[in-house]
């Protein structure tokens, strides 16, 4: 898709720096607006919650700020704005150097992905010029230190000095949509969330993921589903939400009660985790993160207690990198990809961070090659062992592409390149395992035609079982064995081709014994069921009796004529009654008494039966 005039800004660019190093004071001067809104932060002269403004390039493209506080007592607020931004625009006082929470900020910057960014070394108006060149050389020591290569901008957010040439370096920076965050799943992380008279509630958010219209209807972890009546960018209205893009929405169906700053918008419902595997990475500067230790672990807008499990070893050193699992307190909705911050308890400090691989761990530690597989990225290995973890179960391609991160419509290609595994109705499944439930349900298709050649027709329900497979997958087996003429499929059940034809000699015999069933009459004989007689039975043109008699349906309907009448008679037909009128034994009366009242004709009192209310 081209460039259009009304595309909404869909690039999300990120303040970051010490406090009172003047970010809030360059986004003034480069976009006319004050990112600090409340009146707490016009009193205390420093910002507190992140802010957002509108940002015109050079170029005529345009970006969203997101303008976040330096306070280190406000860091996860921080965290939270620096959630989705696709590049940072880091402030530098040339009169204060690199300073804690420069070097914070970058990390928390490094660790949620965002490596690309400019530097403004700002308030070059009140410093000399090697002051500003110290300031410039420690913040480029910086940058190296962790292997970030980017502009340095000399600017003035007073005078408005470089300004000019510090928006050409942001023009510059690379507008790719955030990248392969399971696209295909819409979600957005809320950090704000308000209600505004005549309108109702509205929710804010930089758009990780997907793209959102109104009249979309999303998902929140706790099962509200609201609607969406609008959308603005910026404060004007837009038509279509998309990734990076900093977006506000006007909610229908649900209350401001019911939703969250911290909670995810989502396009379907996505279960929680409370424990997921990861890549955990310890700050260079930081302590060892120990196994067993507890730490705040941010994620999206939200922040929870975790505890670190160290797979086979008892500390992460600083620099060092290792896969974890990470327990959470409260659950969250995470997905492979994602990206965590986390942050010590005591000292409150930014001490590592990952990249979350399997967000549905199971068993006490990943088994081995899985997690190594899933960081490789490679659809090859991933794709065949997720299908392994689920047997036979088959997976959509939606399934795979949260389970392997990979972008839906990349499952097809991706699943193309990998042996052994196949594409059935929608499912991708082993292709040793759908092999093996075509052989499986063949074989109970010939034993039950071989056993019950009067009723070869397995049911749907017993041919998927037959199968071993999940129902949409059995499914997806069965209609391919159909169209393939393996096997007939109706709406009545399953056979094997041919089998709509009752063999002509099972035919001839059914015939016979019909006939030897007509002959006797009131007095049927007793036998085995055979083949024959449950053709006969299933045809209807025989009925069973108790003690394994079986009878014409004739025979049967003049004998419920005769049971009808008599009791319409005299009220009532005894089992002597019977015998009379029918000239047999008392064995056969009373069978007929028995199938006369499993037929809800008649019901016992006493020694006699009466009509039930339904023949009377
Ligand atoms: N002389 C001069 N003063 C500046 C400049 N930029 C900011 N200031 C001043 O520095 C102080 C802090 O500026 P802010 O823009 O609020 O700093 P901040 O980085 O947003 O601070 P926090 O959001 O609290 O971290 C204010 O008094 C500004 O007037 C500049 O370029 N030159
Ligand atoms: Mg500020």
């Amino acid at each position: 898709m081209g460039e259009t005039p009304d595309r909404p800004i869909a690039l999300t660019i990120g303040t970051a720096g010490h406090v009172d190093h003047g970010k809030t004071t360059l986004v003034r001067y480069m976009t006319g607006t004050d990112t600090d809104r409340l009146e707490e932060e016009h009193r205390r002269g420093i910002s507190i919650v992140p802010g957002y403004a509108e940002l015109e390039l050079p170029s005529g493209r345009r970006a969203s700020l997101v303008d976040v506080p330096g306070h280190e007592r406000f860091v996860k607020n921080m965290v939270s704005g620096a959630t989705g931004v696709d590049a940072f625009l880091l402030v530098v006082a040339a009169d204060d150097g690199v300073m804690p929470q420069t070097r914070e900020h970058l990390d928390v910057l490094r660790v949620l992905g965002v490596e690309e960014g400019v530097v403004a070394l700002t308030k070059i108006d009140a410093v000399d010029d090697e002051t500003a060149e110290l300031a410039a050389l420690d913040v480029e020591e910086l940058l190296e230190s962790v292997g970030i290569t980017t502009p340095v901008v000399p600017v003035s957010g007073a005078t408005g000095a470089g300004v000019e040439k510090l928006l050409g370096a942001l023009d510059a920076l690379a507008t790719d949509p955030p990248d392969g965050r399971s696209a295909g799943l819409t979600r957005l992380p809320i950090d704000r969330v308000f209600v505004l008279k005549g309108i109702g509630v509205v929710v804010t958010g930089t758009l990780w993921s997907g793209e959102i219209r109104p009249g979309d209807v999303l998902h929140t972890a706790s099962g509200h589903r609201p609607r969406v009546r609008g959308i603005q960018n910026h404060g004007r209205p837009a038509e279509t939400a998309y990734p990076g893009a900093r977006t506000a929405l006007d909610l229908a169906g649900v209350e401001a009660s019911q939703i969250e700053a911290g909670d995810f918008l989502l396009s379907r419902p996505v279960p929680e985790t409370g424990a997921f595997d990861a890549r955990l990475r310890v700050l260079e500067g930081a302590k060892p993160l120990a196994h067993g230790a507890r730490v705040r672990l941010h994620h999206g807008t939200r922040a929870t207690n975790a505890r670190i499990r160290l797979f086979g070893r008892e500390e992460l050193g600083p620099g060092e990198s290792a896969f974890a699992r990470l327990r959470l307190e409260e659950p969250l909705v995470v997905l492979p990809g994602d990206r965590f911050v986390l942050r010590s308890l005591g000292p409150q400090v930014t001490v590592g961070g990952g990249k979350v691989l399997d967000a549905a761990p199971g068993g006490r530690k990943p088994e081995p090659g899985w997690l190594v597989a899933l960081e490789s990225g490679d659809a090859a290995v991933t794709v065949p062992l997720a299908l392994a973890r689920a047997p036979r179960q088959g997976m959509t391609a939606t399934d795979l592409s949260l389970a392997v991160s990979v972008a839906p419509e990349e499952i097809p290609v991706a699943v193309g390149r990998v042996s052994g595994v196949r594409e059935i109705g929608g499912f991708y499944a082993l292709a040793t395992e759908v092999e093996a439930a075509r052989d499986r349900l063949l074989e109970v298709l010939r034993r039950r035609v071989e056993e019950r050649p009067e009723d070869p027709w397995l049911s749907v329900a017993e041919a998927r079982v037959a199968t071993g497979l999940s129902v949409g997958l059995a499914d997806a087996l069965l209609a391919e064995m159909s169209d393939g003429g393996e096997a007939r499929v109706t709406g009545a059940g399953v056979g094997l081709p041919g089998t709509e034809e009752v063999p002509p000699e099972l035919e001839s015999e059914a015939d016979k014994l019909l006939e030897g069933l007509r002959s006797a009459g009131t007095e049927p004989p007793a036998m085995e069921p055979t083949p024959a007689l449950r053709l006969l039975l299933k045809r209807d043109a025989a009925v069973a009796l108790g003690g394994r008699l079986f009878a014409s349906r004739e025979a049967a309907e003049s004998v419920l004529d005769e049971i009808k009448t008599a009791c319409r008679q005299n009220g009532e037909v005894s089992l002597a009654g019977l015998r009379d009128r029918l000239g047999t034994s008392r064995k056969y009366a009373q069978a007929w008494l028995e199938y006369s009242d499993e037929g809800g004709v008649t019901t016992r009192t006493g020694e006699v039966r009466v009509l039930t209310r339904r023949y009377r």
